[in-house]
C-alpha cells in the first residue's frame, strides 16, 4: 500500500495512529477476556479500523455519527471513557443501558453516536432523520451512518438512499465491505460488480474507497464532508476492507479461505501505516513502545474499575418506569367556543393547532402535502406550514419510521400518517423494535405519532380495513389511542403529540365522516389512560372503543330497557383498567365489544384481568364479543356477518339472561 503525507500535520498523523491502536488493543484485550469467560458476545473489528477512525475524525465533534457492530473505533475516537465501554458490555450499571442490552447496541447523546439496533437496516433511516433534522434547523452538519455489505440487502437500506437522495439529506452512507455476512460471500449476497454502482440508480453521488488505508479515508472523508456541510446532499461510499476474524468469535473462519486471509493480512491497516510512519521519522520504536505502554495501562485501570462494578440489581419497579419517556402533562382545560364538526375535521383540527404551537413538528406522509392526504386531514398544511414541515413521502413506511426516530433525536417532532393502517406492516420493524424500545434500552425519547386510518364497515376488503391495534398494545414502550368521538380525537391528539413517547393514533375511517359533535374550536388535551363512562347503568358492564362505542350505543337506543353502563376505553395503552373494574363490581356482569377478530385482541386481556382480579364480583361468565377468526372481507353481506356488530345484541341479551 502506498502512503503520502497529504499535507497531513505530524500531529494529525499521529493522531490518527494512536486512534487506530488503542481499538486494536481493546480487541486484542478482549480476545483473552473472552476465552477466560469474563465477557460475552464479541464482534470483530480488527482489520478494519482504518474506517471507523477515518470517518469520525473527519467529522466534527457535534456530527451523528451511527455504527455498526465492528466499530469501536467509533466509539473510542469519540472519546468514550473506556471503563463505560467495559462496563456497557458487561452488563453494568455506569454503561449506556442500564445492563438492558449488550455490545454496541446503544446511543449516547453526550457523544452524538446512535448505536444500531440488531436488525441493522433501521440504522439508516435513522440517519435520515438525524440529517433532515439538521437541514430544516439551518445547521451545517452531516450525519454518517454504517452498514455491512449484507446489510445493503435489506429493504432498510433501499428506503433510506431513495429517502435521502429525494430530499437531499446531508448523509454520508459508510458501506464497510468485508467480503463477508456471517458466512454469506459477497456473490451469494448481491449479483452487481460493486455496491457503490446502486448509486446511479438513486441519482446519487458515489466514492470507492480503499479502507485498510487510513490517510485515504481520513483525507477524503474530509473534503467530502466539508463539502457536503456547504451543499447538502447524500453520498454513497463503499469502503473495501475485509473481515479478517469470525462473524463474532466463537463462529470462526472455517469456511473462508486460507488465501484470502493471506492477502488481507498482508494488508493490515495498521502494520502498514506504523511502517509508513516509521520510514518517515514520524514514529520510532521507543515511541511505539511508549505508547502500547500508555494504551495498555489505560486499557487495565478502566478494566479494574469496569469489574470492580457490582452487578446491576434488578428492581421491577425501575425497570418498569423507564419503559416510558416521563410525561406528567397537566391537561389543558377546553374552551366554552365549539363548533358542531365530523371526526375527520377535529383530527385536522387538532393537527392543525399542534403544528401552530411545536414549531419543531414535521408530518410525514403520502400524499399529505399538496394532495392533502387521501382523507383530507393535512389539506392546507402545505400552504400554512411549507414543503419543508409537511412532507410528501415516497411509499417507504419502514424508511419514514426510522426517519421519524431520527428527527426526535435531533431534537424534533414527528407525525407520520400511514396511509392506511394496513401499511404500518410495512414499517413494524422501526416501530416494535426501535421506537418502543429506545426509552428503556438507552433513555432516548421517540417522539413521533403515527396516524392509522383503520377499521372496516366501508366495503374496502383484507387490506383497507383491519383494526390492528393489538400488533401494538403487545409490545411495552409504544402508547395506543383509540378515540370514537371528534372531543375525544382532537384533545387526545394534541396531547399525543405532546407526549415524547411513540403513539399509535387510531381513527376510524367508518367514522371520519359519520360522526358530529361541537368540539371546542381552541387548542385543549386530553389525558391517556382515561376512560370515559357514556352511560350508566345497574345490570351490565359493556366495555369497547372505536367503532364499537356506536354499535354499542345504537343497540341501547334500540333496547331502551336495558341498564347498562357504557365504557368508551379511548385509549388502550395505557389502559384505564381501573374504569372497568369500578363498573364490574357495581353491575356483575361484563361484555366486551371488539371490532378486531377475537383471538389475542384487547378483550381477551381484559377478560383475563377481570378474571384474575375481580372474580368475586361476577355474575355470569364475561362474553367477548368480535369479528370472525378470518381476513376482513369485501361483499357487502360477507363483511358484514365478518364484523360483530350484528352479533353484539344477541350475547348481550343472552349475558342479562344468565
Ligand atoms: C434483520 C436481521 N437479519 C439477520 C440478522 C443476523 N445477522 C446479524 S449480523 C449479520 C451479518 C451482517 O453482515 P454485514 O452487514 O455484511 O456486516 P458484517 O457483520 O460483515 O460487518 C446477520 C446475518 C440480524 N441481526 N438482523
Amino acid at each position: 500500500m502506498h502512503y503520502a503525507k497529504h499535507q497531513l500535520t505530524e500531529e494529525t498523523l499521529f493522531k490518527l495512529y494512536k486512534d487506530l491502536l488503542r481499538p486494536r488493543m481493546i480487541e486484542e484485550k478482549m480476545l483473552v477476556l473472552l476465552r477466560q469467560g469474563k465477557i460475552s458476545k464479541w464482534f470483530s473489528g480488527i482489520g478494519q479500523e482504518a474506517i471507523s477512525v477515518g470517518v469520525v475524525n473527519a467529522l466534527n465533534q457535534d456530527e451523528y455519527v451511527l455504527p455498526m457492530h465492528r466499530n469501536l473505533g467509533v466509539f473510542t475516537t469519540r472519546g468514550i471513557p473506556l471503563h463505560r465501554l467495559f462496563a456497557q458490555w458487561q452488563g453494568k450499571m455506569s454503561g449506556f443501558t442500564k445492563g438492558r442490552d449488550r455490545s454496541f447496541h446503544f446511543g449516547t447523546q453526550t457523544y452524538k453516536i446512535v448505536g444500531m439496533i440488531s436488525h441493522l437496516g433501521p440504522q439508516l433511516g435513522v440517519a435520515d432523520g438525524i440529517a433532515l433534522a439538521a437541514k430544516l434547523q439551518h445547521k451545517k452538519t452531516v450525519t454518517a451512518v454504517f452498514t455491512g455489505e449484507g446489510g445493503t440487502s435489506e429493504g432498510d437500506f433501499h428506503e433510506a438512499l431513495n429517502i435521502a437522495s429525494v430530499w437531499d439529506l446531508p448523509v454520508i452512507f459508510c458501506i464497510e465491505n468485508n467480503g463477508y455476512g456471517l458466512s454469506t460471500p459477497t456473490r451469494e449476497q448481491y449479483n452487481c460488480k460493486n455496491l457503490v454502482d446502486r448509486a446511479v440508480g438513486y441519482g446519487m453521488e458515489s466514492y470507492t474507497i480503499n479502507g485498510n488505508h487510513i490517510i485515504e479515508v481520513y483525507t477524503k472523508l474530509k473534503a467530502i464532508a466539508e463539502d457536503i456541510r456547504k451543499n447538502p446532499r447524500p453520498v454513497l461510499i463503499e469502503f473495501k476492507t475485509f473481515r479478517m476474524r469470525g462473524h463474532e468469535e466463537a463462529s470462526g473462519t472455517k469456511y473462508v479461505p486460507e488465501e484470502l486471509m493471506a492477502e488481507w493480512a498482508k494488508k493490515d491497516p495498521i502494520a502498514n501505516y506504523e511502517a509508513f510512519l516509521l520510514d518517515e521519522g514520524i514514529l520510532t520504536p521507543e515511541k511505539i513502545e511508549a505508547l502500547r505502554i500508555e494504551i495498555d495501562g489505560q486499557i487495565n485501570d478502566h478494566l479494574k474499575l469496569a469489574f470492580a462494578e457490582a452487578e446491576v440489581e434488578s428492581e421491577e419497579a425501575q425497570e418498569l418506569s423507564d419503559v416510558y419517556a416521563p410525561f406528567g402533562e397537566e391537561a389543558i382545560e377546553p374552551g366554552k367556543v365549539v363548533e358542531r364538526i365530523r371526526l375527520v375535521d377535529a383530527i385536522s383540527n387538532g393537527l392543525r393547532q399542534s403544528m401552530e404551537k411545536h414549531s419543531n413538528l414535521v408530518i410525514m406522509g403520502q400524499d399529505v402535502a399538496d394532495y392533502g392526504g387521501v382523507f383530507k386531514i393535512t389539506e392546507g398544511f402545505m400552504d400554512a406550514f411549507g414543503k419543508e414541515r409537511v412532507r410528501n413521502t415516497p411509499i417507504c413506511e419502514s424508511g419514514i419510521v426510522s426517519t421519524a426516530m431520527g428527527l426526535s433525536i435531533n431534537g424534533m417532532k414527528a407525525v407520520v400518517e400511514m396511509q392506511f393502517a394496513d401499511f404500518v406492516s410495512s414499517g413494524f420493524n422501526p416501530v416494535v423494535n426501535y421506537l418502543a424500545k429506545s426509552h428503556y434500552r438507552w433513555g432516548e425519547k421517540a417522539d413521533v405519532v403515527i396516524r392509522m386510518p383503520c377499521g372496516g364497515d366501508v366495503g374496502a376488503g383484507p387490506f383497507h380495513s383491519q383494526t390492528n391495534e393489538a400488533w401494538f398494545t403487545k409490545t411495552p414502550g409504544l402508547k395506543v389511542a383509540y378515540p370514537a368521538f371528534p372531543y375525544d380525537a382532537k384533545g387526545l391528539l394534541a396531547t399525543a403529540v405532546n407526549d415524547p413517547n411513540p403513539v399509535l393514533f387510531f381513527e376510524h375511517k367508518a367514522l371520519y365522516r359519520s360522526v358530529y359533535q361541537n368540539v371546542p374550536t381552541d387548542y385543549y388535551t386530553l389525558p391517556f389512560g382515561k376512560a370515559r363512562v357514556l352511560r350508566e347503568g345497574t345490570d351490565v358492564s359493556i366495555v369497547t372503543y372505536g367503532a364499537g362505542v356506536h354499535w354499542a350505543l345504537a343497540t341501547l337506543e334500540k333496547q331502551a330497557h336495558i341498564s347498562a353502563d357504557l365504557i368508551d376505553l379511548r385509549t388502550l395503552a395505557p389502559l384505564d383498567i381501573e374504569a372497568v373494574y369500578a363498573s364490574v363490581e357495581k353491575t356483575g356482569k361484563l361484555i366486551i365489544l371488539q371490532e378486531d377478530s377475537l383471538f389475542g385482541g384487547i378483550a381477551s386481556d381484559i377478560s383475563a384481568m377481570v378474571t384474575e382480579n375481580r372474580f368475586t364480583c361476577l355474575d355470569a361468565p364475561i362474553r367477548r364479543v368480535a369479528s370472525l377468526e378470518t381476513p376482513i372481507p369485501f361483499a357487502k353481506n360477507l363483511e358484514d356477518n365478518y364484523l360483530p356488530k350484528s352479533r353484539f345484541e344477541k350475547a348481550l341479551q343472552e349475558l342479562l339472561a344468565y
